[in-house]
This record gives C-alpha cells, sequence and structure tokens, in this order.
C-alpha cells in the first residue's frame, strides 16, 4: 500500500488520542504498541474486505489448513512488511522520538503451538497469503499457549503463558458466525419411511464454538487470507440439565491450554473434545459459507473446497465431513466417500512410533457416538470391498479400527487423497517402510513436499543487516523471489562482499551477545564460533551428543592447559514437555556443565555454555542471524525435516548435521565443502536395527575418551546431577543408548576439528556463508505451498 510518512504520524499521534486521550509524549510502551497495532489493522482492513469480497465473487476453490497448533510469533513487523509500510513507519516513529523496536517487543508471542509443526502451519500462512493462494487456517484459540520456560537451580520450571492479558488487536472476534459443536449422548437411526436412516440424539451436551479471524496479510499483494481461531463458550440457551459449574469448566478447558506434548501421543478424553471441536466447528463453517455464498449443487464442493489434515490431530476432519454430507446434506454414502476422499489430504510430521495417535473405541464410542458409528462402517465397509482385491494380510494392517484402538493416521490416509512426507528422505521411509502396506493399495495417494521456511520474517525482519549486504549487492528481487539469491553466487570471489557479510555477521553477534549478558549474565567474545543448537529437547535430537562434544573439549583444555582452539560459544535453546522426565535431565545437565566449565579459570574463555531459557519464536529472531554453526545432528531417520536447519542456512550459518530430513536437500544444495557432514546413514541405522547387534556399552568401555566423558555424569566431576547423571549414564549403557549417540560420536569429533579449521581461514569460511545464502532459495516456503496448491490442493494463485 502507498502510505507517506506524513500521514502515518497524523494516524498514529490520533490514534493515541482516539484510544487512550493521550499523545507520545505521554503514551507507555502498550499504549503505544496498541495505537500503532490499531493504525495497521486500519491499513489492512481494506483490503482484507475487498479481498474477501473477491473470493466470495470469484468462488475460486480455497484451501482450508486445519491445524490444532499455529505458532506465528509477533505480528506488528510482519504486517508492517508486507504491507509495504516498514520503513515509513519507522521512520515516522522516529520523528515522533520512538522506537519501533522498542515497540515491537511488547506485543506477546502468539505461541499456541509446539514446536515445528506449528511454525510451519504459520509460515504456510504467510507464504499462502504472499503467493495469493486463497486459503484459511483452522484452529483453537487457547486461552493459555505453550508454556514460559524458567530456569530455576538449573531446572525447568514452567509457567503459563497468559498471552492474551493485555486483549490480541489482530483478531475479530465474529459472534455472528458461531457454531455449536455437540458430544456425548445417545444416539439411534430412525427410518424415515422412505428408507433413509436418519440419526435421533439424545442427552447431547452442547458447546458454543466462536471464531476469531486474524488477517493473513500476503507480501505486498492484494491478497489478506483469514486464519480462524475457534474458543469454546457455554451455549446462551443451555439446556437445565448441564446447568452447573462443572460443565461451565468443562466447556471453558477446551479451548483453554495447549498441549504442551510435540513427540508423544497423549490420549486424554480432553486432547480428544479438542481435535472433534475444533474440526466439527471449522467444517461446519465451511458449509455454511458454501451454502450461503457459492451456492452450488452439494456433490460439486470437491471444486471449490479442500481441506488439509496436519498431521492426524485434525483426522475427524474424515469422519465429520462424512457426517454433515450423509446426515444434514442427504447425500448418498457412496457419493459422500467420493466426495471426503477428494476433498481432504494429509501429511505425516513424524515416524516415531510414540507419537503415532490412537484413540480407545471405548473413548470415542462415549464421546462422540455418531462419529463412531460411522467410523465402523467405513471400516467394515472398506474391509469388504478390498478382501478379495489385496488380500487378508495388507487389510488388517491397514485397517482403521485394530485391538480395540482407532488409528488416526490409518484414518487419515484412508480418508483423503494425498498422503506427504516433509522431506525427500522422510517420503521416501512412509512409502518403503513404515507406511508400506498403504502405499502397496494406494500408491498414487503418497507423495513427498519439502517443508520451507517463510523466508521474510527469517531474513528482512530477523537479520535486517544481512539483508542490507544482500541488497547492496545483487539487488533488491530475492525480496520477491528467493531463488535470485543464487545471484551472490557470482560474489564468492570478491573480497568486499565477504568482508560485508563478516561484518553484518559480527553484529548480529555483538546484539546476541549483549542478550546473554543481560539475561545469563555471562560475557561471550563475538570473536568465537557462536555454535548453536535450538529446538525442543527430545532424545532423538541428541542434545546429548552435543553435550559429550563440550565435554570432550573441556577435557583436552583440562590435559593440556595451553591448548590452542578457537574459542566457542555453545548455545541452547530447548523446552522440554513437562513430563518428559530424560528431556528435563538433559536440561538440568546442561546447565550444570555450563556452570562448570563457565567458572573454570584454567577454560579462559575458550568455551562459553549457554542455556537461554523460554525458547519461542522471537528468541530464535535473535538467535539464528548471530549463528556461526546450526547443529541439525538428530539420528538419520528421526527428524522428518527439521525447518530451524532452513533458517541458519538462510542466515549464513554453516550446519553441523548428520544425513537426516530436510538436512540432505541442504547438503545437496550448498555442496560438500560447505556443509559439515557426519554420522550414520539412514540404512546403517535400519541395519543395526535389522542384525539387532547394537552394543552401547562395548564403545564404552572400548573407547577410553568416551569413557571419561561418561564417568563424569557419575562420579562428581559434573557437580549437583546427583540424580541426573545416573540416568543419562545409564541410558547410554544400560539402556543401550536408544538413537546411537556412541556410535556417532566419533565421526561428530572428526567433522567439528574440520570446521575448526575452515573457521581459521576467515575467507573460506565466509565464502561458505556465502554459498550457503546463496543455495536457499529452494527453502523458502512459498515454494513448498505453490506444490502444495498444484499437485494437492488444486487452486490457483489470484492474477
Ligand atoms: O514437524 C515436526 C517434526 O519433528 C520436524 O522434523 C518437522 O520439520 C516439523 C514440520 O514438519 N513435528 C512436530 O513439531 N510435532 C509436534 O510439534 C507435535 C505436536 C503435538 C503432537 C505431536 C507432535
Amino acid at each position: 500500500m502507498k502510505l507517506s510518512k506524513k500521514q502515518f504520524k497524523q494516524d498514529f499521534e490520533q490514534r493515541l488520542i482516539t484510544k487512550f486521550a493521550t499523545d507520545v509524549t505521554k503514551a507507555g510502551p502498550q499504549e503505544k504498541f496498541a495505537a500503532l497495532a490499531s493504525v495497521v489493522k486500519n491499513y489492512y482492513s481494506k483490503i482484507w474486505q475487498a479481498d474477501n469480497e473477491y473470493k466470495d465473487e470469484s468462488k475460486k476453490k480455497q484451501t482450508y489448513y486445519f491445524s490444532i497448533e499455529f505458532l506465528p510469533g509477533k505480528m506488528l513487523k510482519s504486517n508492517l512488511l508486507n504491507l509495504g509500510i516498514l520503513p515509513t513507519v519507522r521512520e515516522g516513529l522516529e520523528d515522533l522520538g520512538v522506537d519501533l523496536d522498542e515497540i515491537a517487543i511488547i506485543e506477546p508471542d502468539m505461541a499456541i503451538g509446539n514446536g515445528g509443526l506449528g511454525r510451519l502451519a504459520s509460515c504456510f500462512m504467510d507464504s499462502l497469503a504472499s503467493t495469493g493462494l486463497p486459503a484459511n487456517g483452522n484452529g483453537i484459540r487457547y486461552r493459555y499457549g505453550l508454556f514460559k520456560q524458567k530456569i530455576v537451580d538449573g531446572y525447568q520450571v514452567e509457567l503459563p503463558d497468559s498471552w492474551l492479558d493485555n486483549g490480541n488487536p489482530w483478531e475479530v472476534r465474529r459472534s455472528d458466525k458461531a457454531i455449536e459443536v455437540r458430544f456425548g449422548g445417545e444416539v439411534w437411526l430412525e427410518d424415515d419411511g422412505k428408507g433413509n436412516l436418519i440419526p435421533q440424539y439424545k442427552n447431547q451436551e452442547r458447546v458454543l464454538a466462536v471464531p476469531y479471524d486474524t488477517p493473513m496479510v500476503g507480501y505486498e499483494n492484494t491478497t489478506v487470507n483469514n486464519m480462524c481461531l475457534w474458543r469454546s463458550e457455554v451455549p446462551k440457551d443451555l439446556d437445565l440439565q448441564f446447568q452447573n459449574l462443572e460443565y461451565m469448566r468443562q466447556t471453558a478447558m477446551l479451548s483453554s491450554e495447549l498441549y504442551p506434548d510435540d513427540s508423544n501421543y497423549d490420549g486424554r478424553l480432553l486432547r480428544l473434545k479438542q481435535e472433534y471441536f475444533f474440526v466439527s466447528a471449522g467444517l461446519q463453517r465451511i458449509m455454511r459459507h458454501y451454502h450461503s455464498t457459492i451456492k452450488a449443487p452439494i456433490n460439486q464442493i470437491a471444486e471449490y473446497i479442500a481441506v488439509h489434515i496436519n498431521d492426524t490431530h485434525p483426522a475427524l476432519c474424515v469422519p465429520e465431513f462424512m457426517r454433515l454430507l450423509v446426515d444434514e446434506y442427504n447425500v448418498p454414502w457412496d457419493r459422500a466417500w467420493d466426495l471426503t476422499v477428494k476433498v481432504m489430504s494429509y501429511t505425516n510430521h513424524t515416524i516415531l512410533s510414540e507419537a503415532l495417535e490412537k484413540w480407545p473405541e471405548d473413548m470415542v464410542k462415549t464421546l462422540l457416538p455418531r462419529i463412531y458409528q460411522i467410523i465402523v462402517e467405513l471400516d467394515r465397509r472398506r474391509t469388504a470391498e478390498l478382501l478379495p482385491k489385496v488380500g487378508a494380510t495388507l487389510v488388517h494392517n491397514t485397517r482403521i479400527i485394530k485391538d480395540g484402538q482407532i488409528h488416526m493416521a490409518n484414518l487419515s490416509i484412508i480418508g483423503s487423497h494425498s498422503t506427504n512426507g516433509v522431506a525427500k528422505l522422510h517420503s521416501d521411509l512412509l512409502k518403503d517402510v513404515e507406511l508400506h502396506d498403504f502405499y502397496e493399495i494406494y500408491p498414487e495417494r503418497f507423495n513427498n513436499k519439502t517443508n520451507g521456511i517463510a523466508d521474510r520474517r527469517w531474513s528482512q525482519i530477523a537479520n535486517e543487516r544481512l539483508s542490507t549486504v544482500i541488497d547492496e549487492t545483487i539487488g533488491k528481487t530475492w525480496r520477491h523471489n528467493l531463488n535470485d539469491l543464487k545471484l551472490l553466487e557470482a560474489y564468492k570471489n570478491d573480497t568486499e562482499t565477504l568482508e560485508r557479510l563478516d561484518a553484518a555477521k559480527f553484529d548480529d553477534k555483538q546484539r546476541l551477545a549483549e542478550l546473554i549478558k543481560e539475561r545469563n549474565g555471562i560475557t561471550v567474545n563475538p570473536e568465537a564460533i557462536f555454535d548453536v543448537q535450538v529446538k525442543r529437547l527430545h532424545a532423538y535430537k541428541r542434545q546429548l551428543l552435543n553435550v559429550l562434544h563440550i565435554l570432550k573439549l573441556y577435557f583436552d583444555i583440562k590435559d593440556n592447559p595451553e591448548l590452542d582452539m578457537v574459542p566457542r560459544v555453545f548455545i541452547f535453546g530447548a523446552k522440554a514437555a513437562p513430563g518428559y522426565h530424560y528431556a528435563k535431565s538433559i536440561i538440568k545437565a546442561i546447565n550444570e556443565i555450563a556452570g562448570m566449565i563457565n567458572n573454570d579459570p584454567e577454560v579462559k574463555d575458550r568455551i562459553k555454555v549457554v542455556f537461554m531459557e523460554n525458547y519461542n519464536v522471537s528468541l530464535a529472531e535473535v538467535i539464528i542471524p548471530a549463528a556461526n554453526v546450526g547443529e541439525q545432528i538428530s539420528l538419520a531417520s528421526k527428524e522428518a525435516s527439521g525447518t530451524s536447519n532452513m533458517k541458519f542456512m538462510l542466515n549464513g550459518a554453516l550446519t553441523m548435521g548428520t544425513l537426516d530430513g530436510a538436512n540432505i536437500e541442504i547438503f545437496d544444495a550448498v555442496g560438500a565443502g560447505n556443509y559439515f557432514k557426519f554420522g550414520l546413514t539412514k540404512d546403517e541405522v535400519y541395519a543395526y536395527y535389522k542384525n539387532n547387534n547394537y552394543n552401547a556399552r562395548d564403545i564404552y568401555e572400548q573407547n577410553p575418551v568416551i569413557h571419561r566423558i561418561l564417568d563424569a555424569f557419575i562420579d562428581g566431576t559434573i557437580p549437583n546431577i546427583s540424580m541426573e547423571g545416573p540416568e543419562i549414564f545409564d541410558s547410554l549403557t544400560t539402556y543401550n543408548d536408544e538413537y546411537f549417540v556412541l556410535r556417532d560420536f566419533k565421526d561428530y569429533v572428526r567433522a567439528q576439528k574440520s570446521l575448526e579449521t575452515l573457521y581459521r581461514d576467515k575467507t573460506a569460511w565466509t565464502k561458505a556463508t556465502l554459498m550457503n545464502i546463496a543455495n536457499s532459495g529452494r527453502f523458502s516456503s512459498d515454494r513448498t505451498v505453490r506444490e502444495y496448491a498444484e499437485d494437492i490442493w488444486y487452486i490457483k494463485p489470484k492474477q
């Protein structure tokens, strides 16, 4: 949009008066933020309305992205950037004596997601709008987002994230569009005399779902999409029998808290309720819109809408859509099924067996009796139809209902026309191993969509310094088309460009060093290698491998106090699921090791270890630009894709990585010299499984370096871990090191040494940095969503 600085200043000052009866000299930061957000909202509202009208009139097919999590972070700068007014607003505020960054920091992170999956959903929301694709998000408006992490005596403590205390300036509550969702009670089918079986209900619990719409503003275009988040409320005309406090409490709980588990299935009733709640509300809203606006016959619905099931949490979309079609719109079963499969598509984000959702039949039957009937019928018909075609084994292995459980991945695959993994390796593993039986039956449904990131947030917003250097080197087209970063390659031997890249990185490191000083009280040297591992804490991500390497360096110094090494700052950020004991023990160990090393005078600042508490999107926006190295060291085959790996690459950090997830594609894109590869391959890992011949204790017994490092966990060398130390030690020895940490250690040390060697050659290092940036274009989520649009959803961008 067009906006003069003068106009903006007028708008802002006026808003301070109308909203708070104050002026720029007296307003507090919260007031300034609220006034600015309100001005910005005013700017995009007209575009939003116009785009809604365009969508209604053109009736073009739209996607609905159902996700139980979104993780947008802060929205102010992203909205300013996408509206094309970030510099104008920054300068206008400056004229008024206001620093945009000081206002922006006031906005609480919108953290209604755990990690990669939720963040991906938000990157997609940005990219869908920015590529002009007509799409909607559908999720839950949790009152409390992901917990805030405090570190107390080295331990993680969880505090509630009450992010809505000062209101949310971006959302629009639409009470008029509230929808009822029903649970429990009894259901039976009655013949209507014309041969139709009509479900009858009794004693159902009613919940009101109120939509809150948040605009997703496209980058310098006219698209504004909608992310709809549902809040649960008690219906105004509540049946007498439900008018009690317990019911009110239960209802409020539906949209109260985000489950903080990332890679673990937690089969609690409330979670199942949440899943049905947002699925049913979302699909009912779609149906209403279809009837009020699209007005096409119901059997054409697949030409107008696509519904995406983001991991299995929204898998109830399949039976709920069937219910709506069959029960509410009288569509015959077979036709309804055909429509459902055409409309639905599904993304799998993990192969970890402990993460695969399955619900006890009884639970589903009691909570969702009609949905249960539909699932049983789907399973029955499918079994009858497929048995003669593919045989009993395949049918059994792929059934929706097995051993008294409803398998949500099976339901999602069977009820949709597309199943994709999130990186090549992951999608291959799904086809060849984990979901091979499904692949035999439905080969055409399987495909890969390698993840991507909303590059504008991770470069233009998070790293203005680097963005300016890139502009001055290759021009600005990369801001619209990330593939143009490739133009940087022509400058890989240009001393001036390399020096400027280096200077930008140094500034970003200084900014992080200041934050570390402020938050952790630790002084770090910006000349040191900033070696970063930020992600959820999980055994398979192997933060422990990083820790073992740090201990190795520490003992090297202890053995040889004059050791010549490039100083390193090891930076961690990681939340552990509150019930994940082992992960919490690792956090405690990292903090104790940090204390031990940082305070040992003999180390002479050659190593610093920093655990930054409460890792979230905003902190990532400061840490990632400052990184020299990104640690992507999961055991090959376990990390479906990873997305921080792409953010590091875009910010000129080099990857220390295994051949896992999207790391492989990053390696292919940058080439061997610009990536530190180590570790077992997926095939080697699977060979160990097959032959059952991994013996971690042997490695411990036979490798003196490893022996000494592990002993440090149990012999008092690392202080204050008398409980955690043995737990970690045993996991690596007695319990045979589930994620082959010891097996990969030696190769990891080798790769770390070669990293150090390269860092000593500043020019060579910065050249590798440049090559990473130059080849990151493929990892824009604009590319990813375009692939979904073309291959899965069949939707077209606005011209
Ligand atoms: O999804 C992650 C994977 O582990 C990453 O490899 C991948 O890059 C991203 C995006 O595709 N999975 C999650 O983040 N999963 C969860 O957060 C989650 C949340 C609730 C329940 C189960 C898993």
